[in-house]
């Protein structure tokens, strides 16, 4: 991770910004009484399958709004194909930037590379790419998953520092091959790893939809006779997890503890009832910072290549304390 970011900071000083003209070679009002020139964003969303995403696109689209950028957005229902089909259209359409939100890590190049021969910044927002190549994004909007994996593996580190019994950890991973999911898995296990009682004893994806975290935990709850604690990628998957254990008999939060990732509504509310027992907060309001990075980036300024959201974690009496003024 700390080679990535390092690769994109020096990335950042060699590459100078190619100044973006995509816009369909419109009227050029540029100096004339310091007006901005109208702006089209394209930006190509993973889908809708979380809550958080939810408050993600309208986050982006009030922003757009609000900073004046006309917005073509497309959601590619959590397939990479879609996306790639939107980004070239956006290409197609001339537009003045591409922002998306990359459903997996890899794969990308072709179609970034394709961009940039068009002259059209993209700028990565919420999820990473693996490319190599970091001249094909300008910047990378979004968390430090791996630092979110590792907050969630403080938290239970804390919890049963006392104890010397074997912890049995059952883990609902986000979408196979997306960023926070790699990523939310590696900071945890880093962090658990020095300690030999806490034992991963079934990992799988659940799509981050409550659906899937439901049908997932089901079965572990058939496969796995003893297990302590839940880990889940987010609130979503969590949350569907909360009915199978109550189905199972059992009690979420005591004869199960989990933890979770987000800190959407839904989530700080089963916090504060209780069901879950620690949140780490992933903020999904990147709306106002992307339409600032592209009016820069649309201008030919210079942006760090890597912006990261600052966030913080919920126990249950502090999801109880801001539960009322939660924004998502
Ligand atoms: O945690 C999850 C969503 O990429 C940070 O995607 C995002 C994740 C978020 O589906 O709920």
């Amino acid at each position: 991770m700390f080679k990535r970011i390092s690769a994109l900071l020096l990335a950042g000083l060699t590459a100078m910004s190619v100044a973006s003209c995509g816009g369909g070679g419109g009227t050029t009002t540029a100096g004339t009484g310091g007006g901005d020139e109208p702006i089209t964003m394209g930006f190509s969303q993973v889908g809708a399958e979380s809550g958080w995403r939810t408050a993600n696109t309208k986050s982006v689209q009030d922003s757009a709004k609000n900073a004046g950028i006309t917005l073509k957005f497309s959601d590619a229902q959590q397939k990479q194909e879609n996306q790639i089909k939107a980004i070239r259209s956006y290409i197609q359409q001339k537009v003045d930037v591409i922002a998306f939100s990359p459903v997996v890590e890899s794969g990308w190049d072709t179609v970034l590379k394709e961009a940039q021969n068009a002259k059209i910044p993209v700028i990565l927002t919420d999820r990473a790419v693996d490319s190599k190549d970091t001249s094909l994004y300008k910047t990378f909007l979004g968390s430090d998953f791996v630092v979110e994996g590792k907050k969630a593996g403080e938290w239970l580190v804390q919890e049963y520092k006392d104890s010397t019994d074997k912890v049995n950890i059952v883990e609902l991973q986000g979408t196979t091959g997306s960023a926070p999911a790699n990523d939310r898995k590696a900071g945890f296990a880093e962090v658990i790893g020095a300690d030999q009682k806490f034992q991963i004893v079934a990992s799988q994806t659940g799509d981050f939809t409550r659906a899937k975290g439901k049908e997932v935990m089901e079965a572990f709850l058939k496969s796995q006779p003893d297990i302590d604690v839940l880990y889940a990628h987010n609130d979503d998957m969590g949350l569907g997890a909360i009915e199978a254990i109550e189905g199972a008999g059992k009690v979420p939060g005591k004869d199960i503890k989990i933890i979770t990732v987000d800190a959407v509504k839904d989530g700080m509310q089963a916090l504060a009832d209780g069901k879950i027992n620690f949140i780490v907060e992933c903020s999904p309001l990147l709306g106002p910072q992307l339409m600032d990075l592209a009016k820069k980036v649309v201008k030919g300024e210079q942006v760090p290549t890597r912006v990261i959201t600052v966030e913080t974690t919920f126990t249950q009496e502090q999801a109880k304390q801001v539960l009322s003024t939660r924004q998502y």
